[in-house]
């Protein structure tokens, strides 16, 4: 029972993001940001996938956000795809001096989408302190993350304008989903269970592709979270038997 009781404190939510778009509007810059508080000036890109974490506490729960940052170039593609499986949310971001990268944006959400499923996503357009240098509208940017069912964040990796409020935005996104799916479990006859493969769960593509296995556990008569290994960190987090989630 101590064990048990142990476990439960020791238990986080971990969500996997994947953030995608076209090379140099920002992505690695944006990670960097926000989990290191600094910004370079410098360009180096970033060859195939690179991974940091931030933990933060949102409304009393320690949330764990693990950040993919892929490559945008288009030479690493067959690589970066299969790092996008198993996320719970996604970044979509474009730079706002540069229009290829926003008309690439609906290509990204579409790869992301045949990896994941419908999963939480966010457009990020970014490099707003380059005002001199703007090349896209500020209603075709609306239009379009309208069109997408995306919410649309400007930033600034720069001048650090609202990127705490993107990863933040998905975090809350996904603890929502987190309760509604605990309230729905706190239904169910009490009985211990084992869910495995979700992937044999799916019937189509649009249904999430997580690859993890849970283990619901209950303390003192009451179920707590279940526990889930996220491939290929292995690290124990808190949830969910399915992370399928709407859009917005
Ligand atoms: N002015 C300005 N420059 C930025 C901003 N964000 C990033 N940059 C610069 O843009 C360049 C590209 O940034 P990266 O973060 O490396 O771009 P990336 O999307 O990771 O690029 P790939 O790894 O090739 O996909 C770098 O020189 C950054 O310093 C911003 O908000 N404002
Ligand atoms: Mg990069």
């Amino acid at each position: 029972m101590a064990w048990d009781i142990m476990r439960e404190e020791d238990l986080e939510v971990a969500i996997k993001v994947v953030i995608v778009g076209n090379g140099a509007v920002g992505k690695s810059s944006l990670i960097q940001r926000y989990c290191k508080g600094i910004f370079t000036k410098d360009y180096k890109k970033t060859i195939g996938v690179d991974f940091m974490e931030r933990q933060i506490r949102l409304h009393g729960e320690e949330v764990r956000l693990m950040l993919w940052d892929t490559a945008g170039q288009e030479e690493f593609d067959a690589i970066t795809k299969a790092y996008y499986r198993g996320a719970h949310a996604a970044v979509v971001t474009f730079s706002a001096t540069d229009r290829h990268s926003f008309d690439a944006i609906r290509s990204w959400k579409k790869k992301v989408e045949e990896e994941c499923g419908e999963i939480p996503m966010v457009i990020v357009q970014n490099k707003i302190d380059l005002v001199d240098q703007a090349v896209v509208e500020a209603n075709e940017v609306e239009a379009m993350a309208r069109n997408l069912h995306c919410r649309l964040y400007r930033t600034s990796v720069k001048e650090d304008l609202n990127v705490n409020q993107v990863f933040e935005y998905l975090a809350e996104k996904y603890l929502t989903h987190l309760d509604a799916m605990m309230a729905e479990e706190n239904d169910l006859p009490p009985k211990s269970i084992m869910i495995n493969d979700l992937t044999s769960a799916k019937s189509n593509k649009k249904k999430s592709q997580n690859s993890y296995s849970s283990c619901k556990t209950r303390t003192l008569g009451k179920i707590i979270r279940d526990t889930i290994k996220i491939q290929p960190t292995k690290k124990i987090s808190k949830n969910v038997k399915n992370a399928t989630c709407n859009l917005l």
